[in-house]
């Protein structure tokens, strides 16, 4: 079977991009591949994290994971510190990846604007553990959102990098990104990414909230003085919303558009907030359920990084003896 490689980190609680752009889909490749969902909780403290909610947030992510349908028996489910070989493929790989490299990262050079003064060496380095988490399993397949895009490409340009400096030693991986979900932009600003650490509330629908919320927020979206649901470049906030509707339902941008023919924006918008509400409250009342199951997540976590820490292990010597180091 192929390999998936995939995570969030618990950097904020997850929005309705997380999901579509991510969880929905792993869920769909779940059956066909070898699959890896991890929470990337080293990838989380590269900007400034409080300690109690950190943990929260590690825990709800595995939760949410298993409430969306990843499948913790046919998966492995895991916390990435608890396997230990990222860090250490990451300080390896550091070692065959340029600073100008990592400098023309877009997520970086917007983060570290927002950051002023306090960038951390592990933000410049982000990527570079994000290669290590996947170059570690033999990852064919790497099911992520578009934002995510130019770290993959790094990626695999280390990766070959590597391989030809050597002897071919990874698999090159390749991008999944959904087509309708690639994106989904905050819906007080549809010209921004909807992101988990934003400030304004009102831009994100996050995945654990109740329905009155969702309706409040998508009632209050960002629209145009247009009138016309149809699907345009010029009617950025409405063509999220159709994008939503779109990665929920199944249904094409155009049938949506032909069944919103001559309806107007709150019509609309109160059948996007229904999809949304419909879509997440059975999840939430799953987590719900799950986060007072302590020793139940505990174990599907340690199950999960027994494996991990079994693969990743054998890859992270098979780098050190590339490279030259003396076998323990
Ligand atoms: N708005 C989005 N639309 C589609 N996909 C998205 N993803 C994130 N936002 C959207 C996808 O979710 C996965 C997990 O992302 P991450 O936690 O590793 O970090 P991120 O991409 O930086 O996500 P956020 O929510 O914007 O987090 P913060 O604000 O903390 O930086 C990835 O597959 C990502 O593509």
């Amino acid at each position: 079977k192929k390999v998936i490689f995939s995570g969030i980190k618990p950097s904020g609680d997850l929005t309705l991009g997380n999901y579509l752009g991510a969880i929905k889909n792993w869920v769909k490749l779940q059956d066909n591949y070898d699959s890896y969902f991890c929470v990337v909780d080293l990838h989380a403290i590269t900007v400034k994290q409080e300690p109690a909610l950190l943990r929260k947030r590690t825990i709800e992510i595995l939760a949410l994971y298993i409430a969306s349908g990843i499948d913790p028996e046919k998966n492995t489910l895991f916390i990435q510190s608890h396997v230990p070989a990222h860090s250490e493929a990451a300080w390896l790989l550091n070692c065959y990846t340029y600073m100008g490299e990592l400098g023309r990262m877009t997520q970086f050079k917007d983060k570290s604007q927002k950051l002023g003064e306090s960038i951390s060496a592990g933000l410049f380095n982000y990527p570079v553990l994000m290669a290590a988490d996947i170059l570690l399993y033999n990852t064919d397949l790497v099911p992520v959102g578009k934002d995510q895009k130019q770290h993959l490409e790094l990626a695999r340009d280390i990766a070959e990098r590597f391989n030809n400096l050597y002897s071919p030693t990874f698999k090159v991986p390749e991008a999944y990104i959904p087509e309708r979900a690639a994106k989904i932009m905050d819906l007080q600003d549809p010209t921004r990414k909807m992101s988990k650490s934003e400030d304004n509330p009102n831009g994100y629908i996050l995945l654990m909230d109740t329905p009155e919320v969702i309706k409040k927020k998508i009632s209050r979206a960002v629209t145009d003085t247009v009138g016309v649901v149809r699907y345009s470049e010029e009617q950025p906030g409405i063509m999220n919303l159709i994008n939503i509707m779109s990665a929920i339902t199944g249904l094409t941008p155009e049938e949506i558009e032909r069944k919103y023919t001559g309806c107007g924006y709150a019509q609309f918008k109160s059948d996007v907030a229904d999809a949304i509400v419909n879509e997440l409250s059975p999840i939430q009342g799953k987590v719900k359920k799950l986060i007072n199951d302590k020793t139940y997540l505990e174990d599907v976590y340690k199950k999960g990084a027994e494996k991990a820490n079994y693969v990743a292990n054998k890859m992270l010597r098979k780098i050190q003896k590339k490279i030259g180091f003396i076998p323990r």
